[in-house]
């Protein structure tokens, strides 16, 4: 068996281009090297107050905007993670053998938890521990994420070890897989905060479907500072945050970078000019997506395909946790607990 590869977004909304550049981007250069499973975590998008009716919906529109943005399901299974009950099942067994203050020490909780105030559910301070089962079900080896959940692997390690020194070696131990550029794309609002779905204001991100007079007008309107030069200088947050998207999505090198700051006259060409990189960069990808949503059926069928294919592994995996901790398999298991029996 290869190395396995597993990540996964939530559909909470509109995807963008963090999303993107942080995840989905890097799924599509492992599909060479690894053997991949890309879920969209529709159970996940429950720990924040939803709407019951979009959620098939983004569930859809997430899952066709992987294969827009290039997973390609020959290479790659992509699948839902409610349509696997294995998912929530191996949460409940994970959770009780999770401190509960590990889960509590989660920056993304604190932070999420502050806007939900008194309402907040169990579920959102029990998300880490969802988020270890999906990736532990599949011995997965490594997991593209962007920087803002590397806390939450490093949780999923703790969890796979702590049962592994329980109850025996049960558990491979995942690494993330985090790129340098894009791993941590900022609000176009304030270059401090991270691009967020779930930000209240639509002007902080740029959606992988905006069209191009919307692009246009949020990078018009973006946050800049008062310097006229343009450059890499990480005490210049929107600057920083700006010129990597400008490098990242016009394929450039940090120093082909410079020189076209350099002949620009200020922010206002430096707009322009990213402007016409992110429309061009996207127009593939909502080309492909329209074209996707248009075929229902062929989607449908790659889900369909790769729940199969993920169920497989994922059941094999939750029978081995069962028997480690010694739950009584059902009929048929190989498993044998006459060695046991009290004498
Ligand atoms: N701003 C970002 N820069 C780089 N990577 C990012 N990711 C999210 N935001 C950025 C990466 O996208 C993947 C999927 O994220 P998710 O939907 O599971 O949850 P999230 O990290 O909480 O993303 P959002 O957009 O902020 O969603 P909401 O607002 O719903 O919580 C992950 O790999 C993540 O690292």
């Amino acid at each position: 068996m290869g190395k396995r590869v597993l990540s996964g977004v939530q559909p909470t909304g509109n995807l963008h281009i963090g999303n993107y550049l942080g995840a989905i981007r890097n799924w599509v250069e492992t599909q060479g090297e690894y053997e991949t499973f890309f879920c969209v975590v529709d159970l996940h998008a429950l720990t924040v107050p939803h709407d019951p009716q979009l959620l098939a919906v983004h569930t859809r529109t997430t899952a066709a905007l992987y294969l827009a943005c290039g997973i390609d399901p020959q290479r790659s299974t992509i699948f839902v993670q409610s349509h696997i009950p294995a998912h929530a099942e191996l949460a409940w067994l994970l959770n009780c053998i999770t401190p509960l203050n590990w889960l509590e020490r989660m920056i993304q909780f604190k932070e999420k938890a502050i806007k939900q105030g008194e309402n907040v559910g169990v579920g959102l301070l029990d998300y880490p521990v969802l988020m270890a089962a999906d990736i532990l079900l599949y011995d997965t080896d490594r997991v593209p994420v962007g920087e803002d959940q590397k806390q939450h692997l490093e949780l999923t390690r703790d969890i796979a070890r702590r049962f592994n020194d329980q109850f025996g070696e049960t558990f491979k131990i995942p690494e993330p897989l985090i790129r340098a550029e894009g791993a941590r794309v900022m609000s176009l609002q304030d270059g401090t905060v991270k691009m967020s779905k779930s930000d209240p204001s639509d002007m902080s991100r740029i959606n992988l479907l905006d069209d191009p007079d919307t692009i246009a007008k949020k990078i018009k309107r973006c946050k800049t500072d008062a310097i006229r030069e343009i450059t890499y200088d990480p005490h210049r947050p929107e600057a920083m945050n700006l010129l990597t998207l400008y490098q990242v999505l016009g394929n450039k090198t940090r120093e082909e970078v410079e020189k076209d700051c350099s002949q620009m006259r200020g922010w206002g060409d430096f707009k322009t000019a990213l402007t016409e990189v992110v429309i061009s960069h996207l127009a593939p990808i909502q080309q492909k997506y329209k074209e996707v949503m248009k075929e229902q059926g062929y989607l449908e069928e790659i889900i369909r395909s790769g729940t199969a294919k993920a169920e497989a592994v994922a059941s094999h995996t939750l029978a081995r946790v069962k028997q480690a901790l010694g739950l009584w398999l059902k009929a048929g298991h190989p498993a044998s607990w006459e060695q046991f029996l009290p004498t």
